[in-house]
């Protein structure tokens, strides 16, 4: 589908970035970062943030491109920060979510990844991941990115997403799994 080229990837976050290369380097694919400014889409759905996104970075770089539009859903929250993840990392970060939860006892939450791959202005394919899982009481690990050292994926063995290698968060990960779609379907 990319021809000779590398996949290009949009996005400013670079440890998405070293995940999906380690994704998909599995599968024998490399991908490409670009840094292009983000069209701000109001939208409360993943998936329309990501295609409205990759439409837009098909434009400016003018070659088959993926964006990921990615989130954390807490239960107890009503959901809540969703869509809003990155704004609400910046602003209250892992402290302010931990003392939302503070007395909080149902504290299921998942990450959602939604893949758009744009070639052309009519097509853009989407690929989803779901990694389900709690909030911890404190913050644990130095590694990952993002709400990372508050998630303690169901899968797993009790540590955070921080936690654990790269190769690790994959393997179970919202990110790994939707990547892994987009490899699959590439091949
Ligand atoms: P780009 O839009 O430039 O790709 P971003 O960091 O703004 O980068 P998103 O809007 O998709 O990316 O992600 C929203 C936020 O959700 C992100 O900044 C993190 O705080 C959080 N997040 C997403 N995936 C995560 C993960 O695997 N681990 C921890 N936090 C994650």
């Amino acid at each position: 589908m990319t021809g000779n080229h590398k996949l290009l990837f949009a996005t400013s976050n670079i440890g998405k970035f070293e995940e999906a290369v380690n994704v998909l380097e599995e599968y024998g694919l490399a991908i490409e970062m670009v840094r292009i400014k983000r069209f701000e889409v109001q939208s409360d759905d993943l998936v329309e943030i990501a295609k409205i996104s990759a439409l837009f970075a098909l434009e400016e770089v003018k070659n088959p491109v993926i964006v990921e539009d990615a989130g954390l859903f807490i239960e107890a929250l009503n959901l809540f920060p969703g869509p809003y993840s990155s704004y609400v990392y910046k602003t209250i970060g892992l402290d302010g979510i931990l003392k939302l939860m503070e007395n909080v006892k149902n504290r299921r939450a998942y990450f959602m990844s939604a893949i758009a791959y744009c070639w052309s202005e009519s097509e853009v394919k989407i690929f989803e991941g779901r990694v389900d899982g709690t909030i911890t009481h404190e913050k644990r690990g130095e590694r990952g990115f993002g709400f990372d050292p508050i998630f303690c994926p169901r899968e797993g063995d009790g540590r955070t997403f921080a936690e654990m290698s790269t190769e690790e968060k994959s393997m179970i990960s919202h990110r790994g799994k939707s990547f892994r779609k987009l490899a699959t379907w590439l091949k």
